[in-house]
């Protein structure tokens, strides 16, 4: 049962196959969007079978990266620079669009759907884990 889901999540093409695990986290659907601009998204969902944790930084290979939010404040959608996000114990951490994102600044070239972005999360307890994001067409 397991199998089918995973194929006919690659059909889809929506649903990044991979998942990447460290110690009690574990990542998975990691994608961004094609961008022909200067900066980019990433999102990921991450579940934590173990204690809070809280994960610090985004580095990747572009001039900034950083750890935004998105929200709603007067009926205005603004980003929000974060320095720190929490994980809660034995629970789940989204970022998606419209929340929390990865936004990746300085881009020299574009990315386009099958595109990997490889970023580094910092984690206060766990340490580092290395992902890539899956560049997927917008819905
Ligand atoms: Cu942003």
């Amino acid at each position: 049962m397991k199998h089918l889901i995973a194929a006919f999540c690659m059909m889809c093409g929506s649903v990044s196959a991979e998942s990447y695990s460290l110690g009690d986290l574990t990542i998975t659907d990691s994608f961004s969007y094609p961008t022909n601009g200067r900066s980019g998204a990433g999102y990921f969902k991450l579940t934590n079978d173990g204690p809070a944790d809280v994960l610090m930084a985004v580095t990747a290979n572009f001039p900034r990266v950083m750890m935004h939010q998105s929200l709603m404040q007067e009926g205005v959608m603004t980003m929000k620079h974060r320095m720190m996000v929490e994980v809660p114990a034995q629970g789940e951490l989204e970022f998606a669009p419209g929340g929390y994102h990865v936004m990746f600044m300085g881009l020299s070239d574009g990315w386009t759907v099958g595109d990997e972005i490889e970023a580094s999360l910092q984690f206060k307890n766990a340490g580092m884990l290395d992902i890539k994001f899956s560049v997927t067409a917008r819905p």
